[in-house]
C-alpha cells in the first residue's frame, strides 16, 4: 500500500476549497491516515522544495508556501501516488485537463493548489518532513475488504 503526502496550498485555504479538494481524494477511495494545519516556516519550504532550488520560480514559491496556513495531509491506497498526481492535473492549470482538481479549481501555475508526491522515494522523505510516526494512523475500513 502506497502512502504520499499532499499538501493543500495556501491558495486553496485561502479560497475556502480544502474540504473540496480533500473530498475528491477521499472520494476516489483513498484512505486518510495523517493530517494537519501547520503555517509551513522558511526552512521546512526549502526542504519540502529542495530539489527546485535554484529555478527562477524558487523564491516566489517558498515565499508563497510560507505566506498562509497549509493542510499537510497523507492518503494511503494502492497506487496511491499515481492516483494522486493524475487526480491532481497538470502542475500547470492551464493544460490540465477538465475533471482534474488544477484543471477544474486552478488558473495559474504559481497558485495550483496542491502538492502531491511524485515518486515512491519521495513520498517517504516528505512525509518525514511533516508528521512523526505517531502521527500517522494505522486502522482498518470496513471497505478496504470489498477492494483489496
Ligand atoms: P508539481 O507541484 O506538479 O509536482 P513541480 O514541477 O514539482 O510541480 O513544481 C513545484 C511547484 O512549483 C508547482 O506546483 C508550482 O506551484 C511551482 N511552479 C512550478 N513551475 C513553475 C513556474 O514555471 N512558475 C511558477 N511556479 C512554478
Ligand atoms: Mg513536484
Amino acid at each position: 500500500m502506497d502512502k504520499s503526502l499532499v499538501l493543500i496550498k495556501p491558495d486553496a485555504i485561502q479560497r475556502g476549497l480544502a474540504g473540496e479538494i480533500i473530498s475528491r481524494l477521499e472520494n476516489r477511495g483513498l484512505k486518510l491516515v495523517a493530517m494537519k494545519m501547520i503555517q509551513m516556516d522558511v526552512a521546512l519550504a526549502q526542504k519540502h522544495y529542495a530539489i527546485h532550488k535554484g529555478k527562477a520560480f524558487f523564491e516566489e514559491l517558498v515565499n508563497f508556501i510560507t505566506s498562509s496556513p497549509i493542510i499537510a495531509v497523507v492518503l494511503q491506497g494502492e497506487n496511491a501516488i499515481q492516483i494522486i498526481r493524475k487526480t491532481m492535473g497538470d502542475t500547470d492549470p492551464a493544460k490540465a485537463l477538465p475533471g482534474t482538481i488544477r484543471g477544474d479549481l486552478g488558473i495559474d501555475i504559481g497558485y495550483n493548489l496542491i502538492h502531491g508526491s511524485d515518486s515512491q522515494a519521495n513520498a517517504v522523505k516528505e512525509i518525514d518532513l511533516f508528521f512523526s510516526a505517531d502521527e500517522i494512523h494505522d486502522y482498518c475500513k470496513d471497505v478496504d475488504k470489498w477492494i483489496s
